[in-house]
């Protein structure tokens, strides 16, 4: 290990050059991908000797039979669009939660409650099945979770769903408009202006891709109109507060803690539409976005919209900024095409990492206020560190020692640095070692987050790395192959490889926190859902014209209809309460040859609507193994001819 640090950067100057900018040429390969797994292929010699020293012990991650985790983790569900919950350290997947894309199991996008939720098209189907989701992030209460929402993107269609953490499940979806490629989002941590909201009422999203706006036919030959938005949204009413013009794109968001600053990273600065054109510049940017400036410009209705939305659009290019006193955004020069952007636990840095350049930018939030209160002159002043850290840097997470643990593509390498030794280095003093360990991973990290990490309460236990590639770490299941999310110890001063967890594709970003901080409800109220059926004996077929209404409850091992007759062509509302109250006591209503299956947990109501367009029985099932009369839980349909 000492060898090796022997070329880092930070302990030595040696091995520098070969570690500066890549150039365009090499690009080409890597953006592929090819150069970089031929390389990362053969396990170095880092890493694997801190995964050794903890053969022989007894695992530290082993979680035995009956006994719970300490952490939950919440991670993104990527194609699937549903959250994913996970047990820490044991990595068991303890509950999916759907939102962006159907799920046969619970009936998302089958039930009527799901499909407001989802979005309709006027005959009544989806208007989107598929979806992309990367970033979930959970709001806010002094600096720490405070388990009320999480919240998660669809990068396709460019949608922001709200989880309801107590019953952990999805309660809104909303479009964002005039965005396309919607991809960074974090909640902020504060007002920026009344010190008594030291809590979440708001939620920024990163639009990655320029469109002409309005985005309706005009200008679709004209690059030079494109455009990317910084989207506000409201944290309680999901509504679209507000949206910022900036020039370049958005990609992934970090917020202050005291609730005056955002930003998001921008590698198109260039606005470019070809990637190579996206390269071209040497620097990108870190855009920042003063909150407490753009609400106040909102108020005043300095502003403009586009196309359908009514949505106010302030001006945050350079050209309506240059005046710092007035300034809604300010644009910090970041190399090269910078991923990541990554609020320290102190509260005084944010991170952005260089991708495309070894290195990682810390810039200071005092002063980027300081500048926007016209007492900095020199915006770039407060880049503090810009240091080497390895190849592909991505993403940063913390352990609130002091230390930052940043993801290297191309290396297949996590680096844990230190904060206040890279900002030594970078202001002369060359002896600040401030590369501390480097262990591989396998292979191509992407995302990366330790317990309690963006929080004030960073706790320096774990460490999940999301690996984008598996290759050889699970037995082979074909052409597809998962990710691999690996935990690593890192309450030492070396990091420890604890273990790797296959995922399905592809999840991005995740949170870990303790688990006390979450409470949830284990069964629902009753008065949840307005079309409650509280006594079985209100249970019936209701008719009025051709529409039908069918009401039942459901209690082991029985519904209280125990058939039902319509006619061919009803249209049939069937609306099902289970009045079990027993905790886990969930039953299932499956309906032959109509495309119906749903759960219902104790005291949930659901609803479905559907044609009666087949004549014959039809035998509803319970299909949740539920009591030992489960197999008799049916009631038989009978459409009549
Ligand atoms: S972005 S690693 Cu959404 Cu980094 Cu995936
Ligand atoms: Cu109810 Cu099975
Ligand atoms: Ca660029």
């Amino acid at each position: 290990m000492s060898d090796d640090h022997k070329e880092d950067p930070g302990l030595s100057s040696t091995g520098m050059s070969r570690r500066k900018f890549i150039n365009t040429t090499a690009l080409v390969g890597l953006t592929l991908g090819v150069a970089a797994c031929d390389k990362t292929g053969a396990p170095g010699a880092t890493g694997e000797g801190a995964a050794a020293g903890a053969e022989g012990k007894a695992s530290p991650i082993e979680v035995k039979p009956g006994e719970l985790d300490t952490y939950y983790g919440l991670w993104s569900g990527g194609h699937n669009g549903d959250m994913r919950v996970l047990g820490l350290p044991s990595g068991r997947e303890i509950h999916r939660i759907p939102c962006f894309a159907p799920d046969a199991l619970v009936g998302w996008g089958i039930t009527n409650e799901s499909k407001e939720i989802m979005g309709t098209r006027p005959d009544g189907n989806l208007r989107y099945n598929v979806a992309d989701t990367h970033h979930t992030h959970a709001s806010y209460k002094d600096g720490n979770y405070d388990g009320r929402y999480a919240w998660i993107n669809d990068k396709i269609n460019s949608r922001i769903a709200r989880i309801r953490l107590d019953y952990m499940v999805c309660d809104k979806i909303t479009d964002l408009p005039n965005v396309q490629g919607f991809h960074g989002i974090f909640p902020d941590k504060a007002d920026p202006v009344d010190p008594a909201i030291n809590y979440t009422t708001r939620v920024f999203c990163g639009g990655e891709f320029g469109i002409p706006l309005p985005n309706d036919g005009t200008d679709v030959n004209n690059p030079e109109k494109y455009r990317s938005l910084f989207s506000c949204v409201d944290a309680e009413t999901m509504q679209v507060r507000w949206q910022v013009l900036i020039d370049g794109n958005c990609d992934l968001v970090a917020t202050s803690y005291d609730g005056k600053l955002a930003a998001t990273n921008q590698y198109n600065t260039e606005n470019g539409v070809h990637y190579e054109d996206m390269m071209s510049a040497e620097r990108d940017a870190c855009a920042f976005f003063h909150i407490a400036r753009i609400e106040q410009a909102v108020k005043d209705g300095k502003f403009k919209t586009y196309g359908d939305s009514s949505v106010p659009v302030v001006d945050g290019t350079h050209e309506a900024n240059k005046d710092a006193k007035t300034a809604l955004v300010a644009y910090v020069s970041v190399p090269k095409n910078p991923h990541g952007v990554n609020a320290s636990p102190d509260g005084k840095y944010f991170i952005c990492a260089g991708k495309l350049s070894p290195t990682t930018t810390t810039i200071e939030l005092t002063k980027v206020l300081d500048w926007f209160d016209g007492k900095m002159d020199k915006l770039d002043d407060a880049i503090v560190a810009e240091v080497e850290v390895g190849l592909g840097p991505l993403h940063t997470a913390f352990d609130g020692r002091g230390n930052a643990y940043t993801t290297l593509f191309l290396d297949s390498q996590v680096v844990k640095w230190n904060v206040e030794k890279a900002i030594a280095f970078h202001k002369g003093d060359k002896s600040a070692k401030y590369v501390i360990d480097r262990i591989d991973v396998h292979y191509q990290p992407g995302h990366i987050n330790a317990s309690q990490s963006e929080t004030k309460a960073a706790d320096g236990k774990y460490l999940a790395v999301g690996c984008k590639f598996s290759k050889d770490r699970f037995l082979p299941v074909g052409p597809l192959h998962p990710e691999n999310e690996q935990l690593i110890d890192i309450s030492g001063e070396k990091m420890v490889l604890l273990a790797d967890h296959p995922v399905r594709g592809e999840p991005h970003d995740f949170i870990i926190f303790k688990r006390d901080i979450l409470k949830t409800k284990q069964v629902y109220d009753l008065d949840d859902s307005p079309l409650v059926i509280k006594d079985p004996k209100e249970s019936g077929v209701f008719r009025n014209g051709n529409k039908v209404t069918v009401k039942l409850t459901s209690q082991a091992p029985a519904f209280s209809l125990r058939e039902f007759t319509v006619k061919k062509g009803d249209v049939v509302t069937l609306i099902l309460t289970n009045l079990d109250k027993v905790e886990d006591l969930t039953h299932g209503f499956a309906l032959p040859k109509y495309n119906i299956q749903f759960v219902i947990n104790p005291q949930e109501t659901k609803s479905v609507t559907f044609v009666a367009d087949k004549p014959g029985v039809f035998w509803a099932y319970c299909s949740t193994f539920c009591h030992a009369l489960h197999l008799e839980m049916r009631t038989r349909m009978i459409v009549e001819a």
